[in-house]
């Protein structure tokens, strides 16, 4: 690039810098909430990366190229968008406001066209090697897409969380060599500065793991001194410097920084800096590279020119550059002053009248942005697949079988669906044979991007790995699950193939997963992904791989629709809706609920249910009410009047449960009929859909200041004003609500301890859940009422 063009690349990245500043300052200057708490925001943060940022977006991006912020940089990303004019300046002063710029990247809420979300730091990283590891799988399955650049640009503390070695390390996001990390190596965290130089670690695990690295690190000025006699021993004196050494210089002008500098300085350092003037010492020795863009759009280059790997630029930058709190320890929520603001906006011959303006579309650097808006502009995507997903695989259940085995023959025969099988993509954190993806696998085999020979004679497992494979195997990594799920689900958006993404993962450990899982369903992912086995019905397993509150987590999580059946058949018609849904073309869940648009999970159980209640239930209310039921989140499965006719005026109660434990409920229910009490039973096939039924009337209510009604979902399931009995393999919390929704007394069972080894019928009996303790329950709740 010619000096002229770099001149021109330093005329935008000054007004980036001076616009992402006063984006924050603007948050906590010019608006007052008169709620006492502070906007925020990160000016330091945001300085680090501007030269980093304004070379990638006014030089080297193309349209189909896409970019992971790291959260702190959020004002950069805007004030670059609000340059290249696809930001209105009404935004500007927005941020951290209701409807505003949002605090870190968001897809969801920001107007500007942020690729991925970012702000639970690590994950930002990642987000984009999953994106290129699904761009690889369809460019396989559905033909090549236009090429794309997947870009993170991260913190180097963010290098800190385990998450992102995960993913390094991982065989599935090997050879992406259209994978480009940026870290922002500024040397700082949030409290300190970070001890030591880890650079040659950092480079030692990277290189491992197979990537290339570059590092960015002297600025123009001081790549000469080093050409000069003596130079090498300049440089090698600055490579050795503690970090905290170095952070130190930038508060320092004069001999009190030639002081600092050379303490500790080998002999010959003193005599090479001596004819360098006290003014030119500062800018010369903290001239680093990240914010030379010739130096970045050389690296850059040198990322693109290696094709069979990820690459990652070490930017060696100042936290804070070209702002009055540069290298700061204390920088990372600093604020500027007033003052210091005027005198910066003065710096950037700005004035209270034109501090807002666009680049000059006449000027240079106008224009250069006018040409970057032009070529980066790229059309919406479609994000619905179009196909028709089946009500039902109409899956056989003449013997007791498991949620977990109905699950695995549920999708193998979706696999085989004309119209659906070939979108359906599986994953699993190295659990696909234990979890029931096994028929799945050997009907569609594993992918790899190039065809691997088979070694193995197994025939029980054919374990295929091919481009055409449709499942993706991933080491024991619950974050990289959720985190592939996550970018599966965005598929439509970032690879333009819409895909029916479905995970797998042993119950307990979804808490493993459990930011990477939030972070997906927050950035409008959309997949399935079952969580089995679960619960203490695991018995021998013991309490570490016992689940208790997961349930509770699904039932709470936003964008998540959390669904526990028992039966086979329920379980079919679920798992068919979902898909549906996600395929964007949902069939009604038909509670009047608003379209649900996000993720689904399945908590699901290992252990062998006789199917016949179900059918009992499903010859009284014929197919058509039953699924309509079972999808709005619970039905009667026993109906205490109509099999005990005899105890039409007895003392009624009414137990509730999901999944695993309604062999015992239902024992419970025949015991209390002997026992002169009628008790209906209501297996509660997605709490979630229930909860949020009620408390939409709830809110309803709320709002409008009438009294609430009980949505059809609970009406249709529950008598009203009937006490409960709630049964869980799970925390009894989760279920408690259900006596305040049906207006009566409840009382509770579930698992609220920690887990042990045992058999199903002693943990039951530990807990609570047998069958007598169940009875003894439903006694409490009608003397409670
Ligand atoms: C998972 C998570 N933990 C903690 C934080 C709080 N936090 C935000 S930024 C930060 C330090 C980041 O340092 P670095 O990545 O080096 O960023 P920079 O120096 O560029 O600000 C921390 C601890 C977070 N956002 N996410
Ligand atoms: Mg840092």
């Amino acid at each position: 690039m010619k000096q002229h063009d770099i001149d021109v690349l330093d005329d935008i990245q000054r007004r980036v810098l001076w616009l992402a500043t006063r984006i924050v300052d603007a948050a906590n200057h010019d608006r007052s909430t008169g709620d006492g708490v502070k906007a925020g925001g990160h000016q330091a943060s945001s300085a680090s990366l501007v030269s980093v940022m304004t070379a990638l977006w006014f030089a080297h991006l193309d349209a189909e190229d896409r970019v992971a912020v790291k959260p702190h940089a959020s004002p950069v990303f805007h004030a670059v968008q609000y340059l290249l004019g696809n930001l209105d300046r009404s935004y500007l002063t927005t941020l951290r406001s209701r409807g505003g710029l949002q605090s870190y990247p968001s897809r969801t809420k920001d107007p500007d066209g942020v690729d991925f979300s970012t702000g639970s730091v690590g994950l930002g990283a990642a987000a984009p090697l999953f994106a290129a590891v699904t761009r690889r799988y369809v460019d396989a399955h559905f033909g090549a897409r236009p090429h794309s650049r997947f870009v993170a640009l991260i913190g180097d503390a963010e290098l800190d969380e385990g998450n992102i070695w995960e993913a390094v390390a991982d065989p599935a996001t090997t050879g992406l060599g259209n994978v480009m990390w940026v870290v922002d190596f500024n040397r700082q965290s949030l409290d300190r500065v970070v001890p030591g130089v880890r650079i040659d670690q950092w480079r030692g695990q990277f290189e491992a793991a197979g990537w290339h690295v570059v590092e960015v690190k002297y600025g123009r000025r001081l790549a000469e001194a080093y050409q000069r006699p003596g130079g090498a021993a300049l440089r090698d004196w600055i490579d050795a410097m503690p970090n905290e050494q170095y952070q130190s210089l930038f508060g320092l002008t004069g001999p009190a920084l030639r002081e600092q500098f050379l303490d500790g300085a080998p002999d010959g350092i003193a005599a090479f800096i001596a004819d360098i003037t006290d003014e030119d010492l500062g800018p010369l020795v903290t001239d680093l590279g990240g914010h030379d863009l010739a130096a970045l759009l050389d690296a850059y280059a040198q990322c693109d020119a290696v094709t069979d790997r990820p690459s990652v630029v070490f930017a060696y930058t100042v936290k804070g550059w070209g702002l009055p709190i540069a290298g700061n320890p204390r920088n990372h929520s600093a604020l500027l002053s007033g003052e210091q603001v005027d005198a910066l906006r003065a710096g950037h011959d700005l004035t209270r009248d034109t501090e807002w303006d666009r680049l000059d579309p006449a000027s240079p650097a106008g224009i250069r942005a006018g040409q970057r808006r032009e070529s980066l502009s790229r059309a919406p995507r479609e994000r619905a697949l179009g196909v028709t997903v089946p009500q039902a695989t109409n899956v056989r259940a003449n013997k007791p079988i498991s949620t977990q085995e109905a699950f695995g023959r549920v999708l193998v025969d979706l696999a085989r669906d004309q119209q659906v099988g070939k979108y359906l993509v599986t994953t699993a954190p190295d659990v696909a044979t234990s979890t029931n993806l096994a028929g799945f696998i050997n009907r569609t085999g594993v992918f790899a991007p190039t065809a691997q020979r088979s070694w193995s004679s197994e025939t029980m497992l054919r374990w295929t790995e091919s481009p055409e494979g449709q499942h993706i195997e991933l080491g024991i990594s619950e974050m990289n699950l959720f985190l592939l799920l996550g970018q599966l689900g965005l598929s439509w958006d970032l690879s333009g193939q819409p895909l029916l993404p479905v995970g797998t993962v042993y119950d307990p450990f979804v808490l493993r997963g459990l930011d990477a899982f939030l972070y997906g369903t927050y950035s409008g992912s959309r997949f399935v992904v079952a969580g089995t086995p679960s619960g203490i019905t695991l018995a021998p397993e013991g309490g570490a791989h016992q689940s208790t509150i997961t349930a509770s987590v699904g039932l709470e999580l936003p964008g998540v629709t959390f669904v526990e059946p028992a039966y086979a058949v329920g379980l079919d018609w679920l798992l068919c809706d979902a898909l549906g849904h996600i395929a964007g073309a949902p069939q009604p869940v038909p509670t009047a609920a608003p379209a649900e648009d996000g993720a689904y999970y399945f908590r699901l159980s290992t252990r062998p249910l006789d199917q016949a209640p179900f059918e009992a239930a499903r010859a009284r209310l014929g197919d058509a009410v039953l699924r309509r039921q079972v999808l709005a989140g619970a039905y009667r499965l026993v109906d205490a009047h109509q099999a005990y006719p005899h105890l039409a005026d007895a003392p009624t109660v009414q137990l509730a449960a999901s999944g695993a434990v309604l062999p015992e409920v239902l024992a419970a229910a025949a015991e209390l009929a002997d026992e002169g009490v009628a008790a209906h039973v209501v297996d509660v096939t997605s709490l979630d859909r229930l909860y949020r039924a009620w408390q939409r009337t709830l809110r309803q209510g709320v709002r409008t200041a009438t009294v609430p009604s009980v949505p059809g979902a609970l009406r249709s399931a529950f008598a009203d004003r009937v006490p409960v009995v709630s049964v869980h393999d799970a925390a009894s919390h989760a279920m408690a609500w259900l006596g305040s929704a049906v207006g009566a007394a409840a009382v509770p069972l579930g698992v609220d301890e920690f887990g042990q080894s045992g058999s199903v019928a002693e943990l039951y009996e530990l807990h609570d859940l047998l069958p007598g303790s169940i009875v003894n329950a439903a006694l409490a709740a009608l003397a409670l009422r």
